[in-house]
């Protein structure tokens, strides 16, 4: 792939750009793009995984959408520190550039930020918390039906067990019989999984824009000042439930290991990080939520958890063709990690709830 080549398509100005890998996603291929003669010029270069993003055009749509949005609340809040990603076009005026089976998209690069794997102290949940709070706060205004819904049935877990129970019977790789204590445990569950879908389902909780990746590495925080400074990864923002977000963002933040931690051992919750979390994001959305979605935030986080679990496990049934690997047992070991985080979270379901409770009445 000839990435010179690619930058060039870009409104990115004249002479000769340096680019290197960048991040730990899971999808798409992040290269940081310099050039020396100017420091200020820094961007993202992203290869988007179409296998994955089939509708590349309604996502890029919806990126844009979302980002004008947030450009637009945040001036008329006077809001001068809170940022938003912005895509730099390609020279024709395209939002992303459509190479040889290849579908490219440009990023300005947001300077003088720090981002986590895994949270080490509380002030950086809480800030977290400030930060998807305020997102999905920033976004409550945009008519849900203007963003495309790009992965259909993303956190529908229905659909999920679907996929699993095909995959299961084709068992296409022979890995089946090595992961049936981790199918147990996603089958033990699957009422109390289906239940919450359900209350989406019903129309229990509104649709709201949501950001549906809230990895706590999706949270830019400001190196000097060390707070919330902007929200990335805007791939799956669709219309969703306040829970995903909340849910997903609690299974990055609690974890004192990483998502893919081997040693299940070193896999614990701390509760400290639990309720600063919860503070930034209830400051920032109590006022909006209704009790339902407050009463269901607790669950939320077992939720996500499982659903990520019940996905890596999955994929490692199918034979690793979703998410990038590092070696052949890569995503049973975070189908692992996952769901030994799920039984420590329900381990403290009930503590997390009352956590919800006092801090919704605080911010309310
Ligand atoms: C994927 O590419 P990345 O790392 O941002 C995935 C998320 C999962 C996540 C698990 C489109 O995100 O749903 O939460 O991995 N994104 C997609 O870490 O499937
Ligand atoms: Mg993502």
């Amino acid at each position: 792939m000839d990435i010179e080549k690619i930058i060039s398509q870009f409104c990115v100005g004249e002479g000769k750009f340096f680019y290197k890998p960048f991040g730990s996603g899971h999808i798409n291929d992040t290269y940081a793009v310099r050039t020396k003669a100017r420091a200020q010029d820094a961007y993202l270069l992203q290869r988007i995984n179409h296998q994955v993003f089939q509708d590349v055009e309604g996502l890029m749509h919806n990126m844009h959408l979302v980002t004008e949005h947030l450009k637009e609340k945040l001036s008329l809040h006077n809001d001068q520190h809170f940022k938003t990603v912005t895509i730099i076009p390609t020279r024709q005026g395209a939002l992303y550039y459509q190479g040889e089976n290849s579908y490219w998209r440009m990023l300005t690069f947001i300077s003088n930020s720090l981002a986590y794997d895994v949270v080490t102290a509380d002030w950086q949940a809480f800030e977290a918390g400030v930060a998807f709070g305020k997102f999905q706060q920033l976004l409550q205004d945009m008519p849900v039906d203007s963003l495309k819904e790009t992965i259909p049935d993303f956190h529908n877990i229905a659909y999920r067990f679907d996929n699993f129970d095909k995959a299961l019977t084709r068992d296409v790789a022979k890995r089946k019989a090595t992961a049936l204590q981790q199918i147990q445990f996603a089958r033990d569950r699957k009422p109390a999984m289906l239940a919450m879908y359900a209350r989406v389902n019903n129309h229990e909780v509104p649709v709201r824009i949501t950001h549906n990746d809230t990895k706590v590495n999706n949270v830019l925080l400001d190196r000097h000042t060390q707070k919330a400074l902007c929200v990335i990864d805007l791939d799956t923002v669709m219309p969703g439930a306040v829970w995903y977000d909340f849910g997903d963002a609690v299974r990055t933040i609690v974890n004192t290991a990483a998502e893919d931690e081997k040693a299940l051992d070193k896999i614990a919750i701390n509760m400290a990080y639990y309720k600063a979390f919860t503070c930034g994001f209830l400051q920032q959305t109590a006022h909006m939520l209704t009790y339902a979605e407050i009463e269901g935030l607790a669950f939320s986080a077992q939720y996500m958890t499982f659903i990520m679990g019940l996905r890596f496990l999955t994929d490692y049934i199918a034979g690793d063709i979703y998410y990038k690997t590092k070696h052949p047992h890569h995503n049973l070991q975070r189908a692992s990690a996952q769901f030994t985080l799920l039984a420590k979270i329900e381990d403290h379901a009930k503590e997390m709830q009352q956590v919800v409770q006092q801090v919704y009445h605080q911010n309310y």
